[in-house]
């Protein structure tokens, strides 16, 4: 298996650091990327198939919003009903290419249609799966109850949604800590303090988290029914909310 081209965007110091966007360079070393910047992204992934598992149903839809590279997308299409399709989204054009080349490698049934489109604009209906992995946190604050309504309402009964996100903590010193202790995670992964830190500023205006409480309220607000944690690891979280 030829291992993922290594992540050094941020390796030299820049003159400026410019906010962070899923162009060609990040798209090239995605897997990398996001493996050693995210505490329990391989868990996360490793479960959404199972968890979604008993949602899907014959002939049924699932939507995979925000799919960079088709990660969640194969999780899932792994263990859903093969006449199952997946509606796989996001608005990276370098992204949805090379996740074409992804999903054209694995030999699942489920059919996969990639989308380059804003999710904010993309029609859900009868789903019986939505999933956010990571992508939520990237959409403007005042437009993420739209999304989420609009999710809600594109999910029969019984649907779920699978939310993972960057959070934010209400306690100052619990945020300062988790923070510490994410920023220490990335340096035992092998970035240096000034990877860490520009990369720390190219986010700073591009993804926005919140806490868990808001999260998890705005998801009852829009219609849920069950709503919970399913997993935490330092500042990252995923929830499932079941309509
Ligand atoms: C995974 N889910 O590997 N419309 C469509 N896509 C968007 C939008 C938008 N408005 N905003 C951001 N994106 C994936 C990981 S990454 C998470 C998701 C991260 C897309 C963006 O292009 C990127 O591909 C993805 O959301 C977020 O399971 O990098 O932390």
């Amino acid at each position: 298996m030829p291992t993922d081209p290594r992540d050094a965007i941020y390796a030299n110091p820049l003159k400026e650091v410019g906010d962070f966007s899923f162009d060609e360079q990040v798209t090239r070393v995605f897997p990398d990327m996001i493996k050693r910047s995210v505490p329990g992204y391989d868990i996360i992934l490793s479960h959404i198939g199972s968890l979604a598992q008993t949602f899907a149903r014959p002939g049924g839809r699932c939507y995979d919003l925000g799919c960079s590279l088709g990660a969640a997308t194969l999780s899932l299409r792994h263990c859903i009903p093969e006449d199952n399709t997946i509606i796989a989204v996001d608005n990276s054009a370098p992204m949805i290419d090379r996740c074409q080349a992804v999903i054209d490698r694995d030999t699942a049934k489920p059919r996969v249609e990639l989308r380059c489109e804003d999710v904010q604009h993309v029609g859900i209906a009868q789903a019986d799966v939505v999933l956010l992995n990571f992508t939520l946190q990237f959409i403007p604050v005042e437009s993420r109850l739209a999304l989420l309504e609009k999710i809600c309402q594109g999910l029969r009964a019984g649907g779920l949604l699978l939310l993972s996100e960057k959070i934010a903590f209400e306690s100052p010193d619990i945020q300062a800590t988790m923070t510490e202790k994410h920023h220490q995670y990335k340096r035992d992964k092998g970035y240096s303090a000034l990877e860490v830190s520009q990369k720390r500023t190219a986010l700073e205006r591009v993804l926005i988290p919140e806490s868990r409480s808001t999260h998890l309220a705005r998801l009852k607000a829009v219609g849920f029914s069950s709503v919970d944690t399913w997993f935490q690891y330092f500042n990252f979280a995923a929830f499932m909310a079941i309509k």
